[in-house]
């Protein structure tokens, strides 16, 4: 019998690679990938662990390359033969037969393997599918769920509920609506429980679908399962926060009291330094910075993300100047989950949290290493979706086995926005007494 000591695992020998092109949520090619390995309990009777990445509309221009085939005759260019391709044949040559102690070992092989900067060789979306498909095999091997694993490689306890960011209005590229700002979220953190958060978030939902009905507006949903209408006034966006305030009273809540607001603006797609197209107007980073801090003192939002342009670093030392020790500032397309440009806004002193997207940088192990850099460094980390999703639910097992306390994953809609929080409520029963929410003290108004 093999014996274990504390925080020793099983090896995990891959037997097989096998990639395929499969549709993400928006019906575009994306890459999967089983890894089967050999199960040391029982030889012969391997085990398959398996994964899909996600994929970006608003990316930023720091993220690792996601490789599209670029041949018009499929999919308008966007196959994904080529990273497929490299998983079978590059990859596989590369880690078949081979074991390893630890993904973190395997990951290292396939960055040297890539040897770029960016990923350009194998493509991030080849190697990312590779990362996360044997995390999943090797936490199967050693009969842990995937959160207990990625716990034990980050040194956490790996036992928090995340509060939930759910975007229950969607504009910029998911929705032709013409909002400039691309997410508004509801943040349900006031409960004791992952469960009752999410029954109360997906209330608010059902009520903000009244709401807009009773006014007329449409109530088709946008990539990550909000709503999309059309607000007609001079203000939209201060229409769809207050269509939000409604629907959250109207559902029995308080704004500001048990349910917050959150924003993702992804500046970079409607600005750059030079100004930004906001209602029909070019405002400066200054003004744009101004119209956050008079919402911040007039609706009761908690995080605001990419308020700024990637390339807008003076904009963004502003706002943090501004709002930074009240409000949590979010930087996404501004540090594309890359430990090296966290550690320039770290030391710049800009932003106070990070979106974590594992296919911003292209694998488990530097995913995990940008989200200790953040922790040590006091900033926030959020596990995020992407707009192009699937029915993988990684992104929920990152959240619990970090305990980084908050997870981004869309509306109360959609099953590739859904099959996350159901694995959470799935997670939050297995913990039991165990599970712990990062809730009430999360965020506190100042
Ligand atoms: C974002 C994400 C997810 P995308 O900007 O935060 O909501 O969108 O995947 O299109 O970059
Ligand atoms: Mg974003």
């Amino acid at each position: 019998m093999t014996t274990l000591h504390h925080n020793e695992t099983l090896p995990l020998q891959i037997l097989k690679l096998h990639a395929r092109e499969v549709l993400d949520s928006r019906g575009y090619p994306t890459v999967e990938v089983e890894l089967t390995a050999e199960n040391p309990r029982h030889p012969g009777e391997p085990i398959v662990g398996s994964a899909i990445v996600p994929s970006g509309a608003s990316t930023g221009e720091g993220e690792a390359l996601e490789l599209r085939d670029g041949d018009k005759t499929r999919f308008l260019g966007k196959g994904v033969r080529k990273a497929v391709g490299h998983v079978n044949s590059e990859i596989a040559d590369a880690i078949v037969g081979r074991k390893f102690s630890s993904v973190r070992e395997l990951d290292a092989v396939l960055l040297k393997l890539d040897g770029t900067e960016n990923k350009s060789k194998l493509g991030a979306n080849a190697i990312l599918a590779v990362s996360m498909a044997a995390l999943r095999a090797h936490s199967v091997i050693n009969r842990m769920p995937a959160y207990e694993m990625i716990a034990q490689l980050s040194g956490q306890k790996g036992v928090t509920l995340p509060v939930p960011l759910m975007n229950i209005v969607n504009g910029g590229k998911h929705a032709d609506n013409g909002l400039a700002i691309q997410e508004f979220m509801i943040v349900p953190s006031g409960f004791s429980t992952f469960s009752e958060a999410l029954r109360a978030g997906a209330e608010v939902f059902h009520h903000l679908k009244k709401t807009l009905h009773d006014r007329g507006l449409s109530t088709g949903v946008g990539d990550e399962g909000g709503f999309a209408p059309v607000f007609s006034g001079e203000k939209p966006h201060e229409q769809a926060i207050e269509n939000i305030l409604t629907a959250i009273r109207a559902a029995g809540y308080e704004p500001g009291k048990n349910i917050f607001l959150a924003l993702d603006c992804a500046a970079s797609e409607f600005g750059n330094e030079k100004g930004y197209q906001f209602e029909g107007r070019t405002l400066s980073s200054a003004d744009l910075v101004a119209m956050y801090a008079d919402w911040y003192q007039r609706y009761p939002i908690v995080s605001i993300e990419d308020g700024l342009a990637e390339h807008d670093w003076a904009g963004w030392a502003l706002l943090t100047r501004e709002l930074g020790s009240r409000c949590q500032l979010v930087g996404d397309d501004l540090f594309v989950t890359n430990p090296k440009v966290l550690k320039k806004g770290i030391e710049q002193k800009t932003a106070n949290a990070i979106l974590i997207k594992l296919n911003q940088i292209g694998s488990v192990t530097e995913t995990l290493e940008t989200m200790k850099m953040a922790k040590d460094a006091n900033y926030a980390s959020i596990s995020s979706h992407r707009s192009g999703e699937s029915e993988d639910t990684f992104i929920a097992e990152l959240a619990v086995g970090t305990d980084c306390g908050q997870i981004k994953t869309g509306s109360a809609s959609r099953t590739d926005r859904i099959a996350k929080y159901n694995q959470l409520l799935r997670i939050e029963e297995r913990l039991g007494a165990r599970a712990q929410f990062a809730g009430a003290s999360l965020f506190q108004r100042k």
